[in-house]
């Protein structure tokens, strides 16, 4: 886009980090600089944290530079920024990453060994900012790498937690979730701006006044203040912000004569209840809990970040304030529905606040605002109780049930009243409000229950079961209903977020192709058929400087040579040329060179972590990613069970010739109340533990549970991986990331047909991924057959459960583990996930691994690296090779 342009071109005269005194000497003085003016430390020596805290604050020096020439630029030029919306940012560590975007390692390395240190020692004393869970909060902080690289006008906004992701600890009991004071040292990355600061309201009532506008008045008012962090592009000066808000007590309220009359706890309330809001990261992933203190995060995030946006949407406007542009110069991004909040909080700053119609302040609105949508699974689509939304945002929820009533409307004039069954369809599922009655102009539409039975169509028996009943039956009926049974619930009231962000933006986009799809013909069926122009397809994508060029040093430099030149980390479409040179035999070995400097690397680690030795020869078999039931860790357990139990039936001698040496390692954190994923992981550890120690198997098998897997493990292990595992139940698993990185660090995939694996294996070539499973289509077919009682397993499943539960593994109980795997009885959940379903097609795809890992060690060449040995794209092989 030309402004992009222009802001890259303008750069070219702005301030910016001069390179030529980047050397090495300038570099030392700069970090002894701040080793001896950084309060933080004690004046003398220079360890480790002191080297890191002192490094980090020279580099950011050069960040600030670039980051307000950055913002001067925006202002100036008064460009539409696109702000990205966010409770997740898992940015993981910032050092490494900000030294190599600004191309300094050279000389940090250099200065650093000048003082005493390794710079890979240095910047391995950072804690990973974990503002995240998993995979929704890694694309949050990918997608700002990525646009401060590609140079564009934008910036995040999230919240400031003290308390990052948990810390893992593995103990005999399986997972211990334990707090993760990342700030314990101070943050060097942010600059904290006291003059950056909002009013955030929570409670209160509304009134109106005689000029008829709405208020909304008392309550509590907590202050949001901003927390910059600078974000670097690679190779260009644009440096974007995150802007983190933590909380406080507005100063004036302040207790002060309860604090003097003693009473300082009374005193210090009000400040501890605001601050609590940013204490800790909402620990869910895919699930909702928490309520009152998640509502007022996901609040606090839309008010403070809107009230910014609207500010400098004026102060660029100058005096003539034209709110009808505000679209053009406004981009709001919902990370899913976790801002949804920033639809009513927009309308309210637009409506009540800067007096502009109802009329036009929606259309501003929802040509300002999209919305990104990361799961299918219906736990996750997050709804709010409209009880306590009342109570704590009253006036959100009066301009909530106005959107509510104009959908209402809108969707009356769409289908008509003539097909009172056919509209209560659709307003049940179109609605934002559930559970909340019409207006009684279109309610009496409907027939109440009792005159139903003169109806008869198969849709009003989905309505209500007594459908069937004659009117004396029914009649009956009721009268036994108000004799013997307790009252009916009401069910409650609920704000459904995903619906209001559909309808409150301009555009709804899926995360892979196929997850894009299933929103359109599933989950938004309704939405997609009355607006399809909004629906999109936005593949997820991961920044190649942090997954390949930094955390894999070694396979870049290969690349660089065989490509001929570093491009391709701007440019990723260029590492296909790699295929030309597929059956060299000098880049096979240089490449499996590079893997093997990796898989020592992950050796030490792993020893150091879990105590495990185990060997660089064996295939680094790697599943690593939250613990949930539909990513199937429990399959991959599974498998390794059966491969086990067969390595026992057999003599030293069969097992070496029919296995290949595995190392499975898996990584990720359970939802601390997810009762099911603790088990998973317990049984894995379980499972290690056996095996690992038995001497009859030795190198041929290990599983090792990684403890505490975040970014920082995730960028040791993914470089020395080999085959990685993406096997959830199709259509469950929206795009899955770490699947692209183990993919862009020449590891081959097993998995299912599911989320960006689809595209991935497009892209690699069918022979490069290993796929099983039923597919998307099949899934509500097979879960029936399984209701119904139909669905035989393979008796390799049940020899394998059965295994499991007879205590090989030690004296823990399975059975509610397994027996989740089988009918309805007892703690039968009839596999839902259809772990039994697709096992014999898994351990027969594992099979064909083994065999195609064991083949290249046979003499084949270069089959890990396969991928790039797909057939040549034409476009690609018309360029002449250049010689390496
Ligand atoms: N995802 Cl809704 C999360 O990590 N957390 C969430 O709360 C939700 C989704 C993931 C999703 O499971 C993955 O399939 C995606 O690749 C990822 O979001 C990014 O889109």
């Amino acid at each position: 886009c030309e402004c992009f342009k222009l802001i890259a071109d303008h750069f070219g005269d702005a301030r910016s980090v001069d390179k030529s005194t980047a050397d090495a000497e300038a570099v030392a003085s700069r970090i002894t600089y701040h080793a001896e003016f950084t309060p933080s430390f004690s004046p003398e020596g220079f360890d480790l944290p002191k080297a890191y805290y002192a490094t980090a604050q020279s580099i950011r020096d050069s960040l600030i530079i670039n980051w307000n020439a950055t913002y001067d630029m925006y202002e100036k030029m008064n460009v539409k920024q696109a702000y990205y919306l966010s409770m997740e940012f898992l940015q993981g560590r910032a050092l490494s990453n900000a030294i190599g975007n600004l191309e300094l390692s050279g000389s940090y390395g250099e200065a650093l060994r000048k003082l005493g240190h390794k710079l890979e020692n240095v910047v391995s004393q950072e804690p990973d900012a974990a503002l995240g869970n998993g995979g929704l909060g890694r694309l949050a902080s990918c997608f700002l790498d990525s646009l401060a690289t590609l140079n564009y006008p934008a910036w995040g906004y999230g919240l400031r937690y003290k308390y990052g992701l948990f810390k893992q600890l593995i103990t005999k009991e399986g997972q211990e979730e334990v707090a993760e004071n990342w700030l314990e040292m101070g943050n060097p990355w942010e600059i904290i701006r006291n003059d950056i600061s909002y009013p955030v309201k929570f409670y209160g009532k509304v009134v109106t006044g005689s000029d008829g506008k709405k208020r909304w008045i008392g309550g509590e008012d907590i202050v949001a203040v901003a927390h910059d962090v600078p974000i670097p592009g690679y190779k260009t000066k644009t440096t974007i912000n995150l802007r983190l808000w933590s909380t406080k007590v507005p100063s004036v309220d302040f207790d002060l004569s309860a604090f003097n009359s003693g009473e300082h706890t009374k005193a210090c309330e009000s400040q501890a209840n605001a601050e609590k809001i940013c204490y800790i990261l909402y620990p869910g992933d895919d699930s909702l809990e928490g309520k009152t203190l998640r509502l007022q995060q996901q609040y606090t995030l839309c008010s403070a970040s809107l009230q910014d946006i609207v500010k400098c949407f004026e102060k660029r406007s100058g005096e003539n304030v034209l709110w009808k542009e505000f679209p053009e110069k406004v981009a709001v991004q919902m990370n899913d529905t976790h801002p949804t909040l920033c639809i009513p909080e927009l309308m309210r700053i637009l409506v009540d606040l800067k007096g502009i119609s109802w009329k036009e302040a929606w259309d501003i609105t929802q040509r300002t605002v999209a919305y990104t949508n990361h799961t299918v699974l219906p736990e996750a689509l997050e709804k709010w109780s409209l009880e306590l939304m009342q109570k704590l945002l009253p006036r959100h929820v009066e301009i909530i049930e106005m959107i509510d009533e104009e959908l209402v409307n809108d969707i009356v004039a769409e289908f008509g009243k003539s097909n009172p069954i056919l509209l209560e369809r659709k307003l049940n599922a179109m609605r934002i409000l559930e559970n909340v009655e019409l207006p009684s102009s279109i309610a009496d539409l409907f027939i109440k229950p009792k005159e139903m039975s003169a109806i008869d169509t198969s849709e009003v028996s989905k309505v209500s079961d007594k459908s069937s009943l004659t009117d004396e039956e029914d009649e009956l009926d009721v009268n036994e209903k108000e004799v013997d049974l307790p009252p009916v619930p009401i069910p409650p009231k609920m704000v459904r977020m995903a619906n209001l962000c559909v309808v409150g933006g301009h555009v709804v986009n899926g995360v892979a192709e196929i997850h894009s799809e299933i929103v359109k013909q599933d989950v938004f069926n309704d939405f997609y058929k009355l607006w399809p122009e909004k629906f999109q397809n936005k593949t997820n994508g991961v920044t190649p400087r942090r997954w390949i060029q930094y955390c894999n040093p070694d396979l870049s430099k290969i690349i660089t040579k065989w490509i001929g030149g570093e491009d391709w980390v701007l440019n990723t479409e260029r590492l296909a040329e790699l295929r030309k040179f597929a059956d060299n035999e000098d880049l096979q070995r240089e490449w499996r060179a590079a893997k093997r400097i990796n898989k020592l690397k992950v050796v030490s680690f792993l020893k150091e972590k879990t105590g495990y030795s185990v060997s660089p020869d064996g295939m680094f078999d790697i599943q690593v990613k939250r613990i949930h039931e539909y990513k199937r860790q429990l399959l991959n357990i599974l498998g390794i069970v059966y491969r086990y139990k067969k390595m026992k039936e057999m003599t030293a001698v069969e097992r070496k010739e029919k296995f290949t040496s595995r190392v499975c390692i898996f990584g990720g954190k359970a939802f601390a109340t997810y009762a099911q994923a603790k088990r998973i992981v317990k049984l894995i550890t379980d499972v290690g533990a056996t095996i690992n120690n038995d001497p009859d198997i030795g190198d041929l098998l290990k599983v090792v549970f990684v403890p505490d897997y975040n970014v920082s493990v995730a960028e040791l292990l993914i470089p020395a991986s080999e085959l990685s595992q993406h096997i959830s139940t199709a259509g469950m698993e929206a795009s899955g990331t770490s699947n692209m990185k183990f993919s862009m660090n020449g590891c081959i995939l097993i998995g299912t047909l599911d989320g960006a694996n689809v595209e991935i294996r497009e892209e690699v070539g069918e022979d490069n991924f290993f796929l099983f499973g039923a597919q998307a289509h099949e899934i509500t077919g097979f879960r029936k057959e399984r209701a119904e009682g139909k669905f035989v397993p393979d008796a390799r499943f049940e020899e394998v459960k059965e295994y499991v539960r007879s205590g090989v593994f030690g004296p823990y109980n399975y059975d509610e583990l397994m027996g989740s795997l089988e009918g309805n009885e007892g703690f039968g959940r009839a596999d839902y996930f259809l772990v039994g379903k697709d096992f014999p097609s898994y351990i027969e795809c594992q099979e064909k691994v083994d065999k195609a890992y064991k083949d290249q060690k046979v003499g084949n060449g270069l089959f890990w690296s396969n991928q790039v040995r797909r057939k040549p794209n034409p476009a690609v092989a018309a360029v002449a090779a250049p010689e390496p």
